[in-house]
């Protein structure tokens, strides 16, 4: 098939896994189209099947905001007709949904029809959308896109509980890639981050708010207080600077690094033996299937579509949200005995290949077709 996939290019799950699909689509022969303000974060692979659009924004004086959506409906217009695309894949409904709807109106004026998917990734839903500044978009163009998937069924449910949606929903979960995410020896590293062969604790996130990356360092005190431990803070965002701050209040900052934007975060994550996802929300917590991906147990909040990923008391743990003792103790109860972290580790691992992208993949294909023959 010919597809366009329109995304944000950074570095949030939702165009992580957008990129990762567009990849691993061209890799099965079909031609996709990214298109998009700039070239995708993990776009790093050169395939023959693989095409970036660029939306450029004119300039003028009068705009005190860009007017972005008109010019990627203008782009989308001119791709699909030109690339003679067969379906277009939105990721994240504000402003993609919408926008791509105004596309496939100004398109069947020309006589050409063309097919949205839109999948649903999270805050989009549970913090942005629902928002009364845009619910109305997002629960029209969701309700007139050709296909909609969420990324788990809690988040299907949440969609239909805030939004008069009328229509199927299709989860298709967050997926891993085993030839990028596997355990790498990297033990020289290991022994710079730990050189007393303490336990290592990871988190990674944008330390946007919903990340809760304050209970992070809580629970690390815990630990700490009775383990020797460090932990690896990994990514940037808004609670960076409070987070560091709580980390000297509570005089655990000589054990815990922050250490910024990192793009081998497997390499990161094969030297750690835990990982914490505290959210406040989290509609699937790819970071933690990286983790998984990579023979790390985790610890996380019961909310959203965790339950759904990490398996109490197997893969890891989940406590509610804020409960950092609760965290903290079962973190512990892994990392105390070595025995115990091994079944825990093979166990995460032996989980994260229920996600593998080989599995996931043929879900998307086939949702295509049926959206495809349906429309
Ligand atoms: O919160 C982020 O990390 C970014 C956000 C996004 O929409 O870009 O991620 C969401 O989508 C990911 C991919 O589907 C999910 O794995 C994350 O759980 C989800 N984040 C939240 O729901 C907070």
């Amino acid at each position: 098939m010919k597809i366009g996939i329109v995304c944000y290019p950074t570095f949030g799950g939702s165009g992580v896994v957008a990129t990762e699909l567009g990849k691993a689509l061209a890799s099965n022969g079909h031609e996709i189209h990214f298109i998009t303000y700039s070239q995708p974060a993990r776009l790093d692979f050169f395939s023959e099947n693989l095409y970036y659009h660029e939306v450029s924004m004119a300039q003028y004086p009068l705009f005190d905001f860009s007017p972005y959506e008109s010019a990627l409906a203008s782009k989308l217009v001119d791709v699909v007709k030109f690339e003679k695309l067969d379906l277009l894949h939105v990721h994240y409904a504000i402003p993609h949904a919408s926008v791509a709807y105004l596309a496939k109106q100004i398109l069947a004026s020309h006589g050409i029809n063309i097919p949205v998917v839109t999948t649903l990734h999270g805050t989009d839903i549970t913090l942005v959308g629902k928002d009364k500044s845009f619910s109305p978009v997002v629960t029209f163009s969701i309700n007139q896109s050709d296909g909609v998937t969420t990324v788990s069924e809690s988040l299907r449910e949440q969609t239909l509980e805030y939004f008069d949606v009328n229509r199927d929903i299709r989860v298709i979960p967050n997926f891993i890639d085993f030839s990028r995410f596997h355990n790498k020896s990297k033990e020289h590293f290991k022994r710079a981050i730990a050189p007393g062969n303490e336990r290592v604790i990871t988190h990674t996130s944008n330390f946007r708010k919903v990340k809760n990356t304050q209970d992070v360092v809580r629970i690390f005190k815990r630990v700490n207080d009775v383990l020797p431990s460090k932990l690896l803070m990994v990514g940037d965002g808004p609670e960076r600077h409070n987070t560091e701050e709580l980390a000297r209040e509570l005089g655990v900052s000589q054990d815990v690094r922050f250490l910024g934007k990192q793009d081998a975060i497997e390499e990161i994550l094969s030297v750690s033996d835990l990982f914490l996802m505290p959210s406040s929300s989290e509609s699937f917590g790819l970071a933690a299937l990286e983790a998984m991906a990579c023979h790390v147990p985790v610890i996380s909040s019961n909310t959203g579509g965790l339950p759904e990923l990490n398996v109490q008391g197997i893969s890891g743990f989940l406590s509610n949200i804020g409960d950092v003792d609760d965290m903290a103790k079962h973190a512990i109860h892994i990392l105390e005995d070595c025995d115990r972290l091994q079944v825990f580790k093979d166990a995460a691992f032996a989980r994260a290949q229920e996600f593998d992208l080989a599995k996931i993949l043929p879900l998307y294909e086939n949702y295509y077709e049926e959206v495809v023959s349906a429309s």
